[in-house]
């Protein structure tokens, strides 16, 4: 018998988001029904709502959550009802080209719950990435859920399953920062701080932030960065070469998603340095470089996918961290919200009025 929960569905594109009814299916082989503590409001939550992701509306919002398994079905060996989890949207397969190669953070055939969450009539939902966490239940898979240690605050560990991850991975797993490097990380929002943080994790000691809001600098601060541009004022190339010796950081990490800032990041690298997207574009975005210049600058282009993480491996460490002091993962959550103050939080987000809203249950 499925059961019966409020969860933030968006119908269709650019309508506000509503709480309703959804219907949860009992876990079937391989699945996990998860009751959910807590979890953030994303930006990716909100290309969801606008477009920007897909047309497979109606959606089911929220994916950076914590909770504790309720009940598994068949066959689910790895977790069991009462641990304490967060929610991840990479669970690997361990049979396509990239796990049979060792490289299983780049799994092409990751696994979610095979049956459908729906709304009170039966209509199917698409669940946001795989998770669909604005809701007091929902259904994966059993890999999406992996086990941390409960002493961590469940409304930061939510944080871990997405931008937390996505930016401090993006840093340090696809962009591999280490010792001495110069970093600038452009878009000081939940992921970019997360870049900024990950950067100091791993010795980087030119940490340069770059946003268009003087507040979100000021907090960049805070997660590590030596050094704050405000492109509205400052050209942001010539700004990070100016704190660099005149050559462009090591890596640089551009969290925002638009190809003009792309460009800049491109153009604001060392010789033979990094770029990494971990922005999300939209589809009608296109980018233009010089090919002469990708050619001859040399280095890496890459793009990070969820910080190119392992669940298993990363989520475990970042909480042990955070538990030991070193991460201070808790300045990310601005506020707490409830299940009915979704389409506010984006509003705040688009305003620039927070880092992470988010909605505890
Ligand atoms: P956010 O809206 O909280 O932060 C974006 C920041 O960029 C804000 O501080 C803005 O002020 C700043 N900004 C906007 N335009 C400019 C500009 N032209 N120059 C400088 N700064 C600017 O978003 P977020 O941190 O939650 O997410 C950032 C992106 O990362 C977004 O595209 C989201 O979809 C993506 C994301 N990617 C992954 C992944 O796996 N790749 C995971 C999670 C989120
Ligand atoms: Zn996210």
């Amino acid at each position: 018998m499925a059961i019966s929960v409020q969860g933030v569905v968006s119908r269709g594109k650019g309508e506000p988001v509503q709480v309703t009814e959804v219907l949860v299916p009992e876990p079937g082989p391989g699945e996990a029904l998860v009751r959910i503590q807590a979890c953030g409001v994303c930006h990716t939550d909100l290309h969801y709502k606008m477009g920007g992701i897909g047309d497979d509306y109606p959606y089911l919002l929220g994916h950076e959550a914590a909770g504790i398994v309720e009940a598994v079905g068949d066959n689910v060996t790895d977790v069991a009802p009462g641990d304490f989890v967060i929610l991840n949207w990479r669970a690997v397969c361990g049979q396509c080209r990239a796990c049979k190669r060792g490289r299983p953070w780049y799994c092409f055939n990751t696994h979610n719950a095979k049956q459908k969450m729906t709304l009170a009539d039966g209509t199917p939902l698409s669940p946001a990435l795989g998770i669909g966490a604005f809701a007091e239940k929902t259904l994966v898979a059993s890999g999406q859920c992996t086990k941390v240690n409960p002493a961590i605050a469940p409304e930061t560990a939510g944080l871990i399953g997405c931008g937390v991850m996505a930016g401090l991975g993006a840093a340090i797993n696809t962009g591999g920062v280490t010792r001495g490097d110069s970093v600038a990380v452009i878009g000081c929002g939940g992921v970019g701080d997360a870049a900024l943080l990950g950067a100091r994790l791993a010795g980087a000691t030119t940490i340069i932030a770059v946003d268009i809001d003087d507040k979100k600098l000021e907090w960049a601060r805070e997660f590590g960065a030596t050094h704050t541009i405000n492109s509205r004022t400052t050209d942001m190339v010539e700004g990070i070469r100016e704190l660099t010796g005149g050559f462009g950081a090591d890596v640089v990490v551009e969290a925002i998603g638009r190809p003009e800032t792309y460009k800049q990041a491109f153009f604001a690298r060392d010789l033979a340095g990094v770029v990494v997207l971990v922005g999300v574009p939209t589809p009608d975005m296109q980018l233009e470089l010089p090919l002469l210049e990708v050619f001859g600058r040399g280095g890496a282009l890459k793009s990070s996918w969820y910080g190119d993480c392992l669940p298993s491996r990363d989520f475990p460490m970042l909480v042990d961290l955070h538990l030991d002091g070193r991460l201070p993962l808790e300045k990310f959550v601005s506020e707490t919200i409830g299940i009915g103050d979704v389409e506010a939080a984006f509003t705040k987000m688009e305003h620039g009025e927070v880092l992470r809203s988010v909605v505890v249950f």
